[in-house]
């Protein structure tokens, strides 16, 4: 079995390493940040010297995750930082895991393991499956697998990593597999109602108050079939809000009956876009996204471009108008 072979390999390639990095891609997500510190749980109850360097502000949603701490920002790398081995999780290329791409050199062996279907397999080992709802479910199954004991702090980070990759187990991506596996994790002390709460239910009241302000605006266009919205840098003032605070708004976008294809634009610091794109059924917003350097899935899609806000959504409400009439 082609999996059992690759676990193996993986096996091998840590056994013979000495110092690990691991690591993901810019502005770690639930899956990004769930799958590092469950895989450094692994690395270290194997004995290994390991670090996860990463790129880029982490939403507060994932903060309380048990081993957070462990998770050091690019800049605190020192130039005495080499590694044998870097794991790279959920990343699709290497240009994503941004300056982290620095703490590599020609000796490093990669491993990627990956559930991007535009995953290019940079790693010297790839373990990419793209039925998988998540990197953390690629992990779950190998830990389960190869007999890892998974305590209750892995179980938690990896049932917060499904849980928000599948959108709380509600994209098309959740297959069997993913609840059987969480329903594993929960066996083994992940609790479902404390990490749903401290993810999704934990806004301060500025952000509750910010939220609304920002779906009063949403503009709807192409018979409703198309909703955007809008976070300005003004708005986070008056409201005292970070824009990494609302990662989950772009599901918002897709709240309302008729919509099909959503867009949330947010101001960035020196004039830049950050575009997060989302779609119900067979619409493919990664095409779009695509367009614009960036990447995703089908149905979850974004990038982040050198454009002033009003200007890039111009541009990107045409491209969904084009999108909601060839399928028509
Ligand atoms: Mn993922």
């Amino acid at each position: 079995m082609k999996l059992m072979a690759d676990y193996k390999n993986i096996r091998d390639m840590i056994d013979e390493s000495n110092s690990i990095l691991i690591t993901s891609h810019y502005s770690g997500d639930g899956d990004a940040v769930g799958s590092q510190l469950a895989m450094f749980n692994y690395l270290k109850q194997l004995g290994k010297n390991v670090e996860i360097y990463d790129e880029g502000e982490i939403s507060f949603q994932y903060k309380f995750l048990p081993g957070f701490s462990n998770i050091k920002d690019i800049s605190e790398a020192t130039g005495e930082n080499k590694f044998d081995l870097a794991i790279v999780l959920d990343s699709s290329n290497l240009d994503r895991i941004g300056k982290v791409k620095e703490l590599l050199d020609s000796q490093t062996k990669i491993i990627n393991i990956d559930h991007h279907p535009d995953d290019d397999h940079f790693g010297d080992l790839n373990l990419v499956v793209q039925s998988a709802s998540s990197t953390a479910e690629i992990l779950t199954q190998m830990f389960f697998d190869i007999g890892f004991e998974i305590d209750k702090d892995t179980a938690t980070v990896l049932y917060a990593a499904i849980l928000t990759d599948t959108g709380r187990f509600r994209y098309e991506s959740t297959g069997r597999r993913t609840m059987e596996l969480a329903g594993l994790l929960i066996e083994r002390g992940a609790a479902p109602r404390k990490i749903c709460d401290s993810i999704y239910f934990a806004n301060s009241p500025g952000m509750t108050r910010l939220t609304g302000k920002v779906l009063n605006n949403a503009e709807f266009i192409a018979d409703g079939k198309v909703c955007m919205l809008e976070i300005t840098n003004q708005l986070l003032k008056e409201y005292d809000c970070n824009l990494e605070d609302f990662v989950g708004m772009a599901a918002y976008t897709l709240t309302t009956k008729d919509a099909v294809v959503g867009a949330l634009f947010k101001e960035l610091p020196g004039g830049k876009t950050e575009v997060s794109l989302r779609s119900k059924n067979i619409l493919n917003v990664s095409n779009v996204a695509h367009l614009y350097g960036g990447g995703g899935h089908c149905n979850a899609a974004g990038f982040v471009v050198d454009m002033q806000l009003k200007d890039i959504r111009l541009k990107v409400m045409d491209n969904l108008k084009g999108l909601v009439n060839a399928s028509v």
